[in-house]
């Protein structure tokens, strides 16, 4: 049987952090299929952080943003879904190494559908 994969990550990049600090990982994940999908999980193949996790940032009032942990993101069917700053981000927690511009980790994200799906060569850079 012929498996065709119609989820496609694009435009995946990580913010710079200092070792003990965090960062964010950012990316578009278009579905070309009629069915919706679901990201409930993300790793990084590199061991660079003491936990990654989903995130989405809300307006905490005040002018204050905030963020907190999401367990899934549906992802529309024939549609995009957007991990971008002021938004969901893939947080990773308690860096192990210092991210610099111009370093490249892998990421992994898990959908309900798609298995998991591996993004080579992420680009740690200023935004
Ligand atoms: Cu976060």
């Amino acid at each position: 049987m012929l498996f065709i994969l119609s989820l496609t990550v694009v435009d995946a990049w990580a913010r710079p952090g200092m070792e003990g600090g965090n960062s964010a990982v950012y990316f578009t994940v278009k579905n070309e299929s009629d069915k919706p999908d679901t990201l409930y999980g993300a790793s990084v193949v590199e061991d660079v952080a003491e936990k990654v996790e989903l995130h989405e940032t809300y307006d905490a009032g005040d002018g204050k943003l905030g963020m907190r942990h999401v367990d899934f993101v549906v992802v529309p069917a024939k549609g995009e879904l957007h991990f971008k700053p002021g938004g969901y981000h893939v947080m990773l927690i308690g860096l192990k190494r210092t991210l610099r511009d111009g370093d490249e980790i892998t990421l992994v994200l898990k959908f309900k559908r798609a298995g998991e799906v591996v993004i080579k060569n992420v680009k740690v850079k200023v935004e």
